[in-house]
């Protein structure tokens, strides 16, 4: 297999800063015409498929799109810089997207085998869902709050497919994610099946960037059905053998709502990884825990076993939940389990 040629960040950022300057001056008298296809305009990634991008330009039209080497990375929500080529030159690949657009925010994950993959760039909200079908879990609820408390985007939980439970079952579920209300974070209980909080759902994505992330079969791409009828995305069943959904959507997408703002749907994940994060970013994540911290006894207090810990005592008193608490140390003790042996420990 050819090598890479291994380029630095920042020469990767001069070699980009170069080719663009060059184009300008190529292209520099003609630059407000937005008819001359060799010239570059902006855009922004609606999809991206293996080596290609979609990328829409201001007049709404989608050009599939290479991605030019030295570009880091493109992810749905990225504004680039693209040139549309020839259409007879290759096919239905058009254009290639040669500059990247710094990002105002860009949700991450690991991945075991490419390292860190964005899932969505330049988003305002992310909205984490869940349902009891496949079960709740309120541990990957925690992951992902952690994940947008660490790029400082405030999290909206939903709980998809509520027409599913009895009265019962729908009171004690309230009273399991209780914790997340106490906590400050909204959470809504949607049916796409009886349209239940749909309205509010619709009112909070407003006019903002929104992705939807979650477990696999949950309802994200359902839901964004149900905000915007006319986006028919593919959905699929939850499998009757396992309980778990079948990765039905495989690439993510960006939509626009009718009154602006946009929506961008992402694949679901089995286990959505944290160990990109570093641990005391992971504990800031946890945002009941920061009125204590750096009051342990010990400044490399584990919040286990350690004597003089407050975070366990506040525990013990009962104002951090002890169910959050133990979420956390699943995180940190998986983090470690999840970790490809071929990547170093965040700051080491
Ligand atoms: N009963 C019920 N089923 C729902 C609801 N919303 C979605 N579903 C069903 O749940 C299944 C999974 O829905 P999807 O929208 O494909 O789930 P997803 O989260 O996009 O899944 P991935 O694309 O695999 O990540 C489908 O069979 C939907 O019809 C709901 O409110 N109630
Ligand atoms: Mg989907
Ligand atoms: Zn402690």
């Amino acid at each position: 297999m050819a090598k890479k040629p291994k380029l630095t960040h920042r020469q990767k950022r001069q070699v980009a800063a170069n080719r663009s300057k060059r184009l300008q001056d190529k292209h520099g008298d003609n630059k407000q015409t937005s008819v001359d296809e060799s010239q570059l305009m902006s855009g922004v990634v609606t999809g991206r498929f293996g080596k290609h991008a979609d990328v829409e330009d201001a007049e709404g039209n989608v050009s599939r799109c290479h991605i030019r080497r030295t570009v880091d990375s493109v992810v749905c929500g990225d504004k680039v810089l693209f040139s549309k080529g020839d259409d007879a030159d290759s096919g239905s690949v058009r254009g290639v997207i040669e500059i990247v657009n710094d990002r105002h925010s860009v949700l991450t994950r690991p991945d075991f085998y490419d390292g860190i993959k964005p899932i969505a760039a330049n988003i305002d909200k992310i909205i984490v869902v869940s349902a009891t079908l496949p079960s709740l879990s309120t541990h990957i609820i925690d992951r992902y709050l952690v994940a947008c408390e660490d790029i400082g985007i405030t999290p909206f939980i939903v709980l998809n497919k509520v027409e599913l439970l009895s009265q019962s079952e729908r009171e004690t579920i309230n009273q399991q994610l209780k914790v997340y209300n106490d906590l400050g974070y909204e959470v809504l209980f949607t049916s796409c099946k009886t349209g239940e909080g749909i309205d509010e759902l619709n009112a909070y994505l407003d006019n903002n960037v929104s992705v939807f992330v979650g477990q696999s079969g949950v309802g994200k791409s359902s839901l964004i059905n149900k905000v915007l009828p006319g986006a028919d995305i593919l959905t699929g069943e939850v499998s009757d053998n396992s309980g778990l959904g079948q990765h039905t959507t495989t690439a993510a997408k960006l939509l626009h709502l009718p009154a602006g703002g946009d929506l961008i749907d992402s694949p679901g994940v089995r286990e959505f990884g944290l160990w990109h994060i570093p641990t005391e970013r992971i504990t800031w994540g946890f945002i009941e825990f920061r009125d204590y911290l750096g009051g342990c006894k010990f400044r490399d207090c584990k919040h286990l076993n350690d004597p003089g810990c407050i975070l366990r005592e506040a525990v013990e008193e009962g104002k951090i939940n002890a169910e959050r608490f133990a979420s956390y140390h699943k995180i940190l003790t998986t983090m470690d389990e999840q970790r490809p042996s071929h990547s170093q420990p965040p700051g080491a």
